[in-house]
C-alpha cells in the first residue's frame, strides 16, 4: 500500500488530504483452486482466467486434481503461471502460499492449505482475499449476490472472510474474462488464410461451428442444413459433439441420410483445437453452437450469431438461466425460439436460421458488453478493495 498526501480543491477551499492507494494491477500472488467435474468448462475457465491474470503481471499457481486437458487446450502453458497437482492428500510441498485464494465453483479448497494460508497471512500481519468464483449467470441473484461476505465459522480458516464473486453480463456482477489483446488479434484475423492453415475445405459456403452435448434437435438441424439451399460447411468440435453428429449418420446405417436433396451440406470434423484456435474458429464462422460456459463468453467476443446448449440441471435450474441469458442479450424471437428447442424446452420444429436479424442482435450485444471492464480487472480491484 502507497500513503501520499495531496492538495485537494474543494467549493474552492484548499485542502490536505491523505489518500491511501494500492495500485489494482500491483503484482500478487494468487492461488487459484480447481476440480474437474465433468466436460471442459472447469479447467476452460480456470485456466483462461490464470492467463489473463498472469498476462498483467500478476503470479498464479493453479492448483487442479486432472490436468490432463491443458495439454491440448493450452500445450505451451502460459508465462506466470505455475500448473500445480491437488492430489488426495494434498501437500503443499514446502511451498508458501500466496496473497489471494480463489476457490473456483465451490471446489473446497484443502483444510491443509487453509490452514498454511491462515498462519501465513496472521505472520506477515496481512490482509487476506479468499475469493468464491461462482457461475456464469444472467439472473438477477448475480447481481444481488456479486461480493457477499461469508465469514468462515470453523475449521482452520476460522476467522477469515470469503467473498463470493459472480461473473456477469452486468456491471453489477463480476463481468466476463476478456483479455486485453482480444480485441487487436481479432481485428487482424484473416479467415482465409485460417482455413487454409487448418486444412479445412471452403469454397465459399456458410460456416457453422458446433460444440455441443446431444441436444434433442440436432437431427432436426442437420435436416434442415441439408435441405437449404445455401451451402453449409458444419466444423464439428471433437468428442460428444463429433459422436453425436455421427451416431445420427449411423442411425441411418451409415448411408447419406438426412435428405441431403441439394447437396447442401458438408461436415468436417475438427480435432482438439488449443483454446486460441478455439476463438479463431469462432471468428471464421458465420454461427457458432457453444455450450457450458467459457465458450459461451468466447462466442459473445467472436460477435458472431450464437446458440447455445446450457449446462443441463436435474431441477430444470437451467431453464431460468437460459431465459434470462436471452433476456440480457436481446436475442431477436426467432433466436429465442431456436435457443429452446434447441435445449428441449420446447418440442416444437426448429425455427429457421435467421443470419441478418440474428447478427444485427449479436454485434449490439458484443459492443454492449464491450463498453464494461473485464473480470480480470473487476476481480483484481474486488481483491484491493476487500483486503
Ligand atoms: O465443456 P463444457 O460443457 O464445460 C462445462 C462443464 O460441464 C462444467 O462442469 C460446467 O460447470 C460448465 O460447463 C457450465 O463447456 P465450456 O464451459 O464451454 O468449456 C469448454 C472449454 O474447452 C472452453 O475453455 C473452450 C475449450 N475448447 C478448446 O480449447 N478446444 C476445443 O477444441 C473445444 C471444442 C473447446
Amino acid at each position: 500500500m502507497l500513503a501520499m498526501i495531496a492538495l485537494d480543491s474543494i467549493n474552492g477551499q484548499r485542502e490536505l488530504r491523505l489518500w491511501t492507494i494500492c495500485p489494482v494491477n500491483s503484482p500478487k500472488r494468487l492461488d487459484i483452486f480447481c476440480k474437474v467435474i465433468d466436460n471442459y468448462g472447469d479447467i476452460g475457465v480456470c485456466w483462461r482466467l490464470s492467463a489473463d491474470l498472469a498476462s498483467r503481471g500478476q503470479q498464479v499457481r493453479l492448483w487442479v486434481d486432472d490436468a490432463s486437458a491443458l495439454t491440448w487446450m493450452a500445450p505451451d502453458g502460459h508465462a506466470g503461471v505455475e500448473v500445480m497437482p491437488w492430489h488426495e492428500p494434498f501437500s503443499i510441498n514446502g511451498a508458501m502460499p500466496g496473497d489471494v485464494l480463489v476457490e473456483a465453483f465451490g471446489c473446497e479448497i484443502p483444510l491443509e492449505f487453509i490452514a498454511d494460508y491462515a498462519n501465513s497471512t496472521k505472520t506477515k500481519g496481512a490482509n487476506h482475499s479468499w475469493i468464491n468464483l461462482e457461475y456464469l449467470s444472467a439472473e438477477r441473484f448475480a447481481e444481488r449476490s456479486h461480493g457477499l461476505p461469508s465469514p468462515v465459522m470453523s475449521g482452520p480458516g476460522k476467522g477469515l472472510t470469503k467473498h463470493f464473486f459472480y461473473p456477469g453480463f452486468t456491471a453489477a456482477t463480476g463481468g466476463l474474462t476478456r483479455e486485453t489483446d482480444l480485441a487487436a488479434r481479432q481485428a487482424v484475423f484473416d479467415r482465409d488464410d485460417w482455413l487454409l492453415k487448418m486444412g479445412l475445405p471452403f469454397n465459399g459456403e456458410r460456416l457453422i461451428s458446433l460444440f455441443c452435448y446431444e441436444p434433442p434437435a440436432l437431427q432436426n438441424l442437420l435436416i434442415q442444413l441439408a435441405k437449404d439451399p445455401e451451402p453449409t460447411r458444419l466444423l464439428v468440435t471433437s468428442g460428444r459433439p463429433k459422436y453425436a453428429v455421427l451416431g445420427h449418420f449411423s442411425n441411418e446405417n451409415g448411408l447419406l441420410p438426412i435428405n441431403n436433396i441439394h447437396n447442401s451440406l458438408s461436415i468436417s470434423h475438427l480435432p482438439q483445437l488449443t483454446q486460441v484456435q478455439y476463438d479463431e474458429l469462432l471468428w471464421a464462422c458465420d454461427l457458432n453452437f457453444v455450450r457450458g460456459e467459457d465458450s459461451l463468453v468466447r462466442a459473445c467476443w467472436a460477435g458472431k450469431p450464437l446458440i447455445w446448449q446450457i449446462y443441463p440441471q436435474h431441477d430444470d435450474a437451467h431453464h431460468a438461466k437460459l431465459n434470462a441469458f436471452l433476456e440480457v442479450m436481446a436475442m431477436p424471437d426467432s433466436l429465442r425460439q431456436f435457443h429452446r428447442v434447441w435445449n428441449g424446452l420446447d418440442d416444437a420444429e426448429l425455427p429457421g436460421i435467421d443470419m441478418t436479424s440474428w447478427q444485427l442482435a449479436a454485434t449490439l450485444a458484443r459492443d454492449r458488453l464491450l463498453a464494461q471492464t473485464s473480470l480480470t480487472d473487476r476481480l483484481m480491484e474486488f481483491v484491493v478493495k476487500t483486503r
